[in-house]
């Protein structure tokens, strides 16, 4: 019977999922507006032992403060922060916010207007005037409704959201609620294995806006290049929703006109009733990775217009388009024909008080970071990132590995496999036109050594491909080569280890060689491409000590150093593509005596100010800018020491 019951969980099945549609970013047009239901909100913490009560009483039926005391809460920005109250801090289970907000009379008129969550984590469930608009389950990712038939035009509005930050083993990512004595009675705790901080709430913007009734409801974009890169085409696909399509479907058509970023127009199309085709753009300019050429992040507009029957201009789209090829074998990885070096970072979307919170200021603050020292690339670690900052890599030159949030993920099962699957659905449907994402990372650190790896992540890794076969697909594995069941799947190996911290702690002198051999390890084991997604050492900035020891910086700069000299070796096999250190910047965790105020193992501190290892690494990536793309070396590079011609002491850019 026991027997049973565990060999019929062992089974699990590629099921179809429900996948998701519209969600283009909301854009301003001729025939759309949009605004920001961004603010201070009302906010209830539920009682942990209680989380379904504000259901059962019905608190979205009227304020949330006739129900209970509020608090002021920002949105977008995790709650857990904001406040000094550790209960809200650590806080399982369930909390509201709620605002008003007016909507003009003006909408009410012949148009739909749609409610769109940038995110919320982890589940959201959300009310217009007391009824029911929309429920969403995922963390990072966006959602949206129709809202035209909930709201009051010209009239005063409320938006309620419940949003549920529990993990649980069916949940991406995974984690366990249990009750702990505690010296009073008990506590429910919130436990998971990957380490960064459970972060939830409203994390990203909420917006309204409207389409026409009959509007441009997807598009999705392919780039090609010519052999010498010299025409672009654009192929084009556009799903339209609403009655005109419906009633008359013969008589839609969309013109669609790409211009550069003079604002001149470059190519024009007329499409057919299917909405789709292709453009073709002579002389093109196309997207490059910041480094590997003079001007990358080239990006044109692309614009859209959908006409019914006799001309009657409908709906207005605009997207922005980088032009470039992707293409692989098992030692390469090129972009528009040439051979990626990556030199990058895993990240947190993670910063002082806001949390997980969309905070432009930060966002830019880090793609500046980013420039300053010379890096091309970083990994979504461990969920998507806003479509803010897509947007910004777009047109910096970024290049993305896009992580879907399974971290950690095992005890595999058939609820988990169709929630991983969906999270990557909906990831791939929100990012696929962007230039700068290169791979899909379909989860970091899977227990990839475990019955059902095999399965599982065959059938997560053909569904990834199946919705986008123009990028590869890795994941970052920390198992062992020799145990792992999932490389297999993957078109590209990402290894994490962390040699002279958690292996070897201290050991030095144990760090290029291991290195060396544990690259190579995945090379015999799957002929493909190979790059390491993270290494690093935890360090606290300011503290110095000579010779080097854990946490000082002096440490995180050997460490560095042991690596590099690892990556060249490696480098001249060409499957090795490339080197993400841990981390770009400290971030918070949870609680435990290995964390020091959270991760400390950033290259910038949380504050975003570089520690030490930060200049090395910059004369590092820039070397390696200079050597694989040719390209130019700021000029403070090195800071002068002597003029000793002759001498081999480096004293400027120009003795790289
Ligand atoms: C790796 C994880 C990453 C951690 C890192 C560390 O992928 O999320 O933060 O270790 O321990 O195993 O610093």
């Amino acid at each position: 019977m026991g027997l049973k019951r565990i060999f019929k969980s062992l089974i699990i099945l590629n099921k179809e999922i429900e996948t998701s549609r519209g969600m283009l970013y909301p854009r301003e047009s001729e025939t759309r507006e949009v605004r920001t239901l961004d603010g201070i909100w009302n906010f209830v913490r539920s009682d942990e032992t209680n989380p379904t009560q504000g259901i059962r009483d019905g608190w979205f039926k009227d304020d949330l403060s006739k129900s209970m005391p509020t608090i002021p809460m920002p949105v977008p920005a995790s709650y857990n922060d904001i406040t000094t109250e550790q209960t809200l801090r650590d806080h399982v289970g369930t909390v509201w916010y709620d605002r008003k907000f007016f909507v003009p009379r003006s909408w009410g008129q012949d148009q739909r207007v749609w409610l769109r969550f940038g995110s919320v984590h982890y589940e959201a469930y959300v009310w217009i005037n007391g009824r029911s608009a929309v429920k969403h389950e995922m963390g990072h990712l966006p959602f949206e409704t129709e809202v035209t038939h909930l709201l009051k035009y010209g009239a005063e509005n409320r938006i309620t959201v419940m949003c549920d930050n529990a993990l649980i083993q069916t949940t991406v990512p995974q984690g366990k609620i249990s009750e702990v004595a505690n010296d009073e009675g008990v506590t429910i705790i919130q436990s998971y294995t990957f380490d960064f901080f459970n972060y939830a709430g409203i994390h990203r913007s909420v917006h309204l806006y409207t389409t026409p009734k009959t509007f441009i409801e997807e598009v999705e974009v392919k780039t090609n290049l010519s052999q010498n890169n010299s025409v672009g085409t654009v192929d084009y696909s556009i799903t339209v929703n609403g009655t005109a399509a419906n009633e008359a479907e013969n008589t839609l058509l969309a013109r669609l006109q790409i211009y550069n970023r003079e604002g001149v127009q470059v190519a024009n199309v007329t499409s057919d009733s299917k909405l789709v085709g292709s453009l073709q753009v002579d002389n093109v300019k196309p997207w490059w990775p910041y480094l590997m050429h003079s001007d990358p992040g080239y990006l044109y507009e692309l614009e859209i217009r959908l006409y019914a029957a006799k001309e009657q201009l409908l709906d207005v789209y605009r997207l922005k388009v980088g032009i470039r090829t992707l293409s692989w074998t098992n030692t390469t990885f090129l972009i528009n024909g040439k051979p990626i070096y990556f030199r990058g970072f895993g990240r947190h979307e993670d910063a002082d008080v806001r949390g997980r919170g969309l905070d432009n200021a930060l966002m830019a603050r880090d793609f500046n970071l980013l420039k300053w020292i010379g890096a091309n690339a970083y990994r979504t670690s461990h969920y998507p990132y806003s479509e803010e900052s897509m947007q910004f890599a777009d047109q910096h030159g970024i290049m993305i590995i896009d992580e879907c949030p399974s971290v950690d993920t095992e005890n595999f099962n058939q609820v988990l496999l169709d929630r991983h699957k969906s999270s990557l659905e909906q990831l791939v449907h929100r990012d696929r036109n962007h230039p700068s994402v290169v791979m899909w990372s379909i989860a970091n650190e899977p227990r990839t050594g475990q019955v059902n790896a095999d399965t599982y992540f065959q059938f997560v890794a053909n569904y990834t491909r199946s919705l986008d076969s123009t990028r590869p697909i890795t994941a970052a594995i920390a198992v062992p080569s020799n145990d792992d069941k999932a490389g297999r799947h993957l078109d590209i190996i990402s290894f994490n280890r962390y040699n002279a911290w958690y292996s070897n702690t201290g050991r030095l002198d144990m760090v290029t060689q291991r290195v060396i051999s544990e690259a190579t390890g995945w090379n015999k084991k799957y002929d493909k491409p190979v790059l390491m997604s993270e290494y690093g050492a935890d360090t606290l900035e300011g503290l110095h000590l000579q010779p080097a020891f854990v946490w000082s910086e002096e440490f995180q700069t050997e460490v560095f150093s042991r690596h590099f000299k690892a990556f060249d070796a490696l480098r001249r096999q060409k499957w090795f593509i490339g080197e993400f250190v841990w981390n770009f910047a400290d971030f918070k965790t949870a609680q435990t005596y290995t964390r020091v105020g959270g991760n400390k193992k950033g290259v910038f501190t949380r504050a975003r100010q570089p520690k030490a290892a930060a200049h090395l690494l910059r004369q590092r990536y820039f070397a390696l800018g200079r050597e694989v793309d040719q390209c130019n070396v700021p000029n403070d590079l090195f800071t002068y020491i002597a003029d000793v011609g002759g001498s081999n002491v480096k004293h400027d850019s120009a003795d790289l």
